[in-house]
């Protein structure tokens, strides 16, 4: 954990969590990576395959997802490097970093654009890996159209409990990230 991630989550571990924005949504999960990569595919007329789990939504902006086994004998809780590749932004549905995976990537470093989150997963993170370029910083909103400042993720931070984490707009961040400022 980085220093600053680590501070954060001290403080912010203080805080109860909104028992307001904690309800998951669990009713349109698809059941595979493969209708994952489907639903994308079908929201977004612009979406281009380029992998078995990778969508092209414009140039440069790469949407990968995963539907992966929750059970505790599969993911004991600890994080590995692998579980969120470089050079991705990586959201889970779950806290603890376990259910479907939702990562962006944008290839020109800095060049930080809004990327919408697609609409089966709008409003789903739990807990979040910032494994984007060393130096960058990401954004995260509570909309759409990239307003509603959630706060920052410094690259090589993360956060286990989004619903213990405070929001610029008040509440926590748990199950409210529509839209991401990907650097
Ligand atoms: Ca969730």
């Amino acid at each position: 954990m980085t220093g600053i991630a680590a501070a954060a989550f001290t403080t912010l571990a203080l805080m109860a969590p909104s028992a307001a924005y904690a309800q998951a949504r669990t009713d349109d999960a698809p059941a595979t990576t493969e209708a994952a990569v489907q639903r994308i595919l079908q929201s977004d007329p612009d979406a281009k395959r380029i992998g078995p789990s990778e969508v092209s939504l414009a140039p440069g902006v790469t949407v990968s997802v995963r539907v992966v086994d929750q059970s505790p004998a599969v993911k004991a809780g600890t994080m590995a490097a692998s579980d969120c590749p470089y050079p991705y932004l990586c959201l889970f549905d779950n806290a603890g970093f376990t259910g479907t995976q939702y990562n962006i990537a944008v290839a020109q470093v800095n060049a930080c654009p809004d990327i919408p989150i697609d609409s089966w997963f709008a409003g789903r993170a739990s807990s979040l890996v910032n494994h984007r370029p060393s130096g960058t910083v990401s954004t995260l909103w509570a909309n759409s159209n990239g307003t509603g400042l959630l706060g920052y993720q410094h690259a090589y931070g993360y956060r286990a409990n989004l619903a213990l984490d405070s929001a610029s707009i008040g509440g926590n961040w748990d199950n409210r990230i529509r839209s991401a400022r990907v650097c």
